[in-house]
């Protein structure tokens, strides 16, 4: 019997009815399954959390998850009470960094069941790879003055160990599915950190000579993600234009609710974290709505991580057979709660079993 100790940080909104709906699947795979169980142990760090104690996580909360095999985080800000960028710098990012978290990892699908607000678009299979650990998300810069004088200065950094390393990882990913890697620059116009960005890119590819290559420019690659998604294989892209992409993702399989992220450790020193590409929509929040796809795909992520392939195949498979079904929450067309879909899809493991 294989067991995994997850820590579970649902977050904010409705971080806090997707992650229930998806530790209810996985207790059922564990249920169905017999030959591995999860041991959940679940964290309230979260803005609650901040207005009670003034940080967003405790003082040990980075040594408190080393200990886990990974970290399952639903969504992390609710910006009326306090600024996102406190929220997700005191919780999400910080794991991200402390955990050398320096590959984020999400794919983009036609998902069975659910209707593209593409006009007829072909089948697309994608996976982007985004930098995660530097880039366009740095604490180099600073405010002064106020007033007409006032300066906000935000740099970007752009190292050779990170670059390569998510470059060589969209590489070693392109290799084990349909071999093509395209590069999200913006060489033209971004003088320093882009140049520096294609040259490794270029340095890379070389030592790849089975992968096929492009690059395009983040503003054109945003364009072609819309109308020829299924030109694609992996993408690789910095912090900020991989964030940005993934959105699109999201947009057009039909809801940024079912797309799911990765956030890999690669060096093996400390866990994953896996999170949904959504935030915790507050405008929704409370009404049962949510749709638990994103998170629940995202714990097919963890299984793959764990090396349980199988499992995780079988439990997308799964779910676009519920949402081919018609059980579907709004923001996709049906009238399903979250917690509807989420026992649809135990319902079918059970029977499948
Ligand atoms: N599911 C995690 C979450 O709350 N994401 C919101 C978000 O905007 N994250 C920013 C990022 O991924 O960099």
């Amino acid at each position: 019997m294989k067991n995994y100790e997850i820590a579970v940080i649902p977050g904010d909104g409705i971080g806090k009815e997707v992650v229930p709906a998806a530790l209810k699947v996985l207790d059922t795979i564990a249920d169905v399954h017999g030959g591995i169980s999860f041991k959940f142990t679940s964290f309230p760090w979260s803005v609650d959390y901040y207005l009670e104690h003034g940080k967003m996580m405790p003082d040990d909360g980075i040594t408190i998850l080393k200990g886990f095999d990974a970290v399952f985080l639903g969504a992390v800000g609710d910006p009326t009470r306090i600024p996102d960028h406190v929220s997700l710098w005191g919780l999400l990012i910080k794991i991200r960094r402390e955990f050398e978290q320096a590959i984020n990892v999400r794919p983009a699908k036609s998902f069975k069941g659910i209707t593209s607000p593409l006009l007829n678009p072909n089948d697309f299979d994608l996976i982007v790879v985004r930098e995660n650990s530097e880039g366009e998300y740095s604490e180099i810069g600073g405010r002064i003055h106020s007033g007409e004088d006032e300066i906000a200065i935000q740099n970007a950094v752009f190292t050779r160990k990170g670059s390569e390393r998510a470059i060589r990882y969209a590489f070693e990913l392109a290799k084990k599915r349909k071999g093509h890697v395209t590069s999200a620059t913006k060489s033209n116009g971004i003088v320093y950190s882009m140049p520096f960005w294609d040259q490794v890119f270029n340095e890379v590819s070389k030592e790849y000579p089975e992968v096929k290559t492009n690059s395009n420019h983040i503003d054109a690659l945003s364009a072609f993600l819309v109308t020829k998604p299924h030109t694609f294989d992996v993408i690789v892209a910095s912090n900020l234009f991989g964030d940005i992409l993934t959105d699109i993702g999201g947009a057009i399989m039909g809801s940024i609710g079912i797309a799911p992220a990765a956030n890999i450790n690669i060096n093996g020193k400390y866990p994953s974290m896996f999170e949904p590409v959504h935030g915790s929509a507050p405008d929704i929040y409370g009404r049962g709505i949510a749709n638990p796809i994103g998170q629940i795909w995202t714990a097919k992520m963890m299984l793959d991580y764990f090396g349980e392939y199988e499992l995780g195949r079988k439990l997308l498979k799964v779910v676009e057979e519920v949402t081919l079904s018609g059980i579907k929450t709004p923001d996709i067309g049906g009238s399903a709660t979250t917690m509807d879909v989420a026992d649809e899809v135990c319902k079918l493991i059970r029977k499948i079993r």
